[in-house]
């Protein structure tokens, strides 16, 4: 039986997701090379250090690892001024009144996010009272598609892997769920997010209601 949905953050409560593109973007130029929207599908829910050794690896760059840290920083403060925009009303479709009635069905709520963003994002959108538990980037060793950050999740909650719906829009985190035993809703299509249980385009496509009726 369900009891506790595992969130994912960027690209399903928000969509940070084009804020990560266009500022990992700028940084390939600045490195004189550039990536497509087919390539940042494999940067998506990966930590900020996996995602700028995939970006050197695609721009063919060189760097010391002094460079590599100052780098991950310039990227940070490109993608915060871009977060700073952000407010209660830019949840993806349906996002937030899908957690208020999570919430109010009494199910466990706990974010499983890579980034180290997570709780100034939810701060800003006025989400931080409806979960339970706030698993992210600071809080894991291993990053996505490794379990930990929803192994720890559900562990949070109280309730066992099986008992969880992960929530996810990328493949590293469909990844991630699976290998963890939880069952996977993708917000995507099966084409470019394979691996999941179900899926919608996203959350508002739904309600808590009728996928625990569904599970
Ligand atoms: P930060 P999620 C992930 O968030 C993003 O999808 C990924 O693009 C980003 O590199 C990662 O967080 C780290 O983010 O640089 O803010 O620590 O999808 O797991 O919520
Ligand atoms: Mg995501």
């Amino acid at each position: 039986m369900v009891k506790g949905f595992l969130f994912d953050l960027d690209g399903v409560i928000v969509d940070t997701a084009v804020f990560h593109f266009q500022a990992w973007r700028r940084l390939a130029q600045k490195l004189g090379g550039d990536f497509t929207e087919a390539q940042n599908e494999q940067l998506k829910g990966v930590s900020r250090v996996d995602s700028l050794k995939k970006i050197l690896e695609w721009t063919g760059a060189t760097i010391s690892d002094e460079e590599f840290q100052a780098l991950m920083e310039l990227k940070n403060e490109w993608y915060l001024e871009l977060v700073i925009q952000l407010s209660a009303k830019d949840g993806l479709p349906g996002a937030v009144d899908f957690l208020h009635q999570a919430k109010a069905q009494g199910i466990g709520i706990a974010l499983g996010s890579a980034s180290k963003n997570a709780p100034l994002i939810l701060d800003k959108m006025n989400l931080l009272p409806l979960f339970d538990a706030i698993i992210d980037g600071n809080n894991v060793v291993n990053g996505k598609p490794h379990p930990e950050v929803f192994l720890k999740g559900a562990e949070a909650l109280g309730l066992a892997p099986a008992e969880c719906i992960v929530f996810e829009d990328s493949i590293a985190g469909v990844q991630a769920a699976k290998s963890g035993g939880m069952t996977c809703v993708g917000i995507g299509t099966p084409d470019i997010l394979g691996g999941a249980d179900l899926y919608f385009n996203a959350l508002g496509e739904t309600s808590p209601e009728e996928l625990l009726r569904a599970l």
